[in-house]
């Protein structure tokens, strides 16, 4: 199968967050984020490591605009660190928005198409001070500060994603803990954040639609293909269809065919909104595109003992893992067909997907051999979809470059180009020189 089983239009880029790459997270009258606290408390990341340097892409950017050029790439996907924008609640920070004016520019001038994420995680420090995305509140600075980029950008910027992973962010920073804002098993703080995000969306894109014609906004949301233990247990498939709501479906639903997961509500409405009932219907169908990070499956076997949810994950026998999690191509292929089969066909991007490694025991640390087959599997999954009538529109390979992977810290490499923390130089590695060949030639074999 050839990349003609793509349209000439297909997508293909690669993309980066705004706090793991960008470096000087107080420069030029920005505010601190929850990021830049969380991993300044000792014990918090991987060595205690933190973002004040990152890749120095806030110095660098043209460099790494230049191996975007290189590498061909169609678009390239970003993200815009909120307190750079907004250092205090109805403050805007020009020298912030000249930062990303010169890339959104300099991107334009080489015809790559900006994918700009509003919110990839650094909540600025003064809106978790006012409570976050606990607070309803939350909704009107995050219109306040969409509404000041939809300005700034709405008109040359087209493709705009609100928010990165909102399962990621509530469940790992209000019930696991292991990331910021850091809460832990606070099942409140979760879903009142859920909700506030997905709320937050559905006005970014009533805002957006009416400010600038033709701009598109959608969310990129992680997705674990959630399988049964036992495929012929009907309490795994009982337990899998749980969690499948829970990592998943509550995110998606609302933002698209509307409302939350009734048999999740049963067990956790308690903990939702007082009144979010009203919200829903104003949510609905908002999504323009859905964004798709894909990198794992799961699996899950009944447990009496975890409370709740009655469900426990277990690894898949036979799986292949990467360093951090299972490696199931397939997974990404079904999750592409439940678009079209479950949500309507609407339009969707592979917003992340990549590889992990890190330096242990590696000679050559520029081959990638590993990664570059896990690439390769993954994308001809989306092609097949494609090819059965997805309407996938592009892929972004995550990630550009080396950078700071959250709580990990810098150990877990997922870039097609290697960044030396200590030198900041960046390299091609095998994957790099691949990847630019798929993008000019397609993928044969
Ligand atoms: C993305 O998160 C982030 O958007 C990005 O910033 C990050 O650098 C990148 O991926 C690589 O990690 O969480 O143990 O239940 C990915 C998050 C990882 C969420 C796999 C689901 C399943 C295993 N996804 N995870 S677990």
């Amino acid at each position: 199968m050839g990349i003609k089983a793509f349209s000439d239009d297909f997508l293909w880029g690669t993309a980066t967050a705004s706090y793991q790459i960008e470096g000087s997270p107080l420069a030029d009258g920005a505010s601190p984020s929850i990021w830049h606290k969380f991993s300044h408390i000792p014990g918090k990341t991987k060595n205690n490591e933190n973002g004040d340097t990152a890749c120095d892409h806030y110095h660098r950017y043209e460099e790494d605009i230049d191996n975007l050029v290189k590498l061909g790439v169609k678009a390239y996907r970003f993200s815009i660190a909120w307190p750079r924008i907004i250092p205090e609640p109805g403050t805007i920070n020009r020298k912030g928005i000249d930062f990303y004016k010169r890339i959104i520019d300099r991107l334009l001038k080489h015809n790559i198409e900006p994918f700009i994420t509003l919110f990839h995680w650094d909540t600025p420090l003064w809106l978790e001070k006012l409570g976050g995305f606990r607070k309803r509140e939350s909704v009107d600075h995050f219109l306040f500060y969409g509404e000041t980029l939809f300005k700034e950008f709405g008109d040359r910027v087209k493709h705009w994603i609100s928010v990165n992973e909102p399962m990621v962010y509530t469940i790992s920073g209000y019930v696991i803990g292991d990331m910021a804002p850091g809460y832990k098993r606070d099942l409140r703080g979760l879903f009142h954040a859920a909700h506030h995000l997905l709320l937050s969306h559905s006005r970014l894109a009533d805002a957006l639609h009416g400010f600038s014609k033709g701009a598109v906004i959608g969310i990129a949301e992680a997705q674990v293909w959630v399988r049964p233990f036992k495929s012929g247990s009907e309490r795994d498939k009982r337990a899998a269809d749980l969690m499948d709501k829970l990592i998943n479906r509550l995110y998606m639903d609302p933002v698209t065919t509307g409302g939350y997961p009734e048999k999740l509500l049963a067990k956790a409405g308690r903990y939702m909104p007082a009144g979010f009932e009203k919200d829903l219907e104003g949510m609905k169908n908002t999504c323009d595109f859905i964004g798709i990070n894909y990198y794992t499956s799961q699996s899950y076997r009944y447990s009496l003992f975890t409370p709740m949810i009655h469900a426990k994950e277990m690894q898949t026998p036979g799986c292949k893992r990467s360093a951090m999690w299972e490696i199931y191509p397939d997974g990404i292929y079904n999750l592409l067909k439940r678009v079209k089969d479950e949500y309507n066909n609407i339009p969707c991007y592979i917003t992340e997907n990549g590889f992990p490694l890190n330096d242990k025991g590696r000679s050559d640390l520029l081959d990638d051999a590993e990664r570059i087959e896990y690439l390769k599997d993954h994308i001809r999954k989306v092609m097949q979809a494609h090819k059965e009538g997805v309407n996938v529109k592009g892929y972004f390979l995550w990630s550009l470059m080396d950078n700071f992977e959250w709580n990990h810290g810098y150990d877990m490499r997922f870039g097609i180009i290697r960044v030396d923390f200590k030198t900041l130089k960046r390299s091609w590695k095998k994957s790099a020189y691949w990847y630019q060949n798929i993008i000019k030639t397609g993928l044969s074999g």
